[in-house]
């Protein structure tokens, strides 16, 4: 009794629902690196957001990898060096201004996120090194594989704000928002990008 009762409190939502992405651009190419992001209508799960990739950034042959890191909000995220040469890790971005004076081989050093949305690093020693940081505040959230590929597991049915983000996206923020109805199954969508050449 007391058993139905509880769930009688909570709506009856499947959670099974998936969403497949395929990205490309303009001429039909597949978009690497774009990130997911998924607000179902119904709200996001409470509690803290972790990913299995983790909240490193590495710089290792004059380059960060991976290009692109997804992290929650509230993340700190290390920066490990793993050059002989020094770096010196910047952002002008608007979520998280800050720079990482002069660090050297086998160092690391860390910043802590705490605003949504995308950041871009730079290196004040290596003009050739860029990656980015997505800072999100949904566990709903992926990376588009070299295939322009993307799966977004355990979401709930009803319609979902699916925010698509690419460095060279046209658009305000470099992003593109679509409504998706899901359902218990899986959906699957094929998103065609205007990206800056
Ligand atoms: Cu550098």
């Amino acid at each position: 009794m007391m058993f139905l009762a509880a769930l009688m409190l909570y709506p009856v939502s499947a959670v099974a629902g998936s969403l497949d992405l395929r990205l490309t651009d303009a001429k039909g190419a597949p978009v690497e690196n774009a990130v997911i992001t998924v607000h179902p209508a119904s709200g996001t799960p409470k509690g803290s957001i972790s990913f299995p990739w983790g909240t490193t950034m590495v710089q290792q042959n004059i380059a960060f990898g991976p290009h692109v890191l997804i992290v929650p909000v509230g993340a700190t995220v290390r920066f490990p060096n793993k050059d002989k040469v020094r770096h010196h890790v910047y952002s002008f971005s608007r979520p998280a201004k800050f720079e990482i004076k002069l660090f050297g081989k086998d160092e690391t050093r860390s910043y802590k996120f705490t605003t949504e949305g995308a950041v871009a690093l730079g290196c004040n020693i290596h003009d050739s090194m860029s990656g980015f940081i997505k800072v999100v505040d949904t566990p709903f959230a992926a990376k588009s594989n070299a295939s322009g590929a993307a799966r977004l597991t355990g979401l709930p049915s009803g319609f979902a704000r699916v925010t698509v983000w690419h460095s060279k996206l046209r658009g305000k923020d470099n992003e593109m928002i679509v409504s998706v109805p899901l359902t218990d199954g899986g959906v699957s969508r094929s998103i065609k990008l205007a990206l800056r050449p």
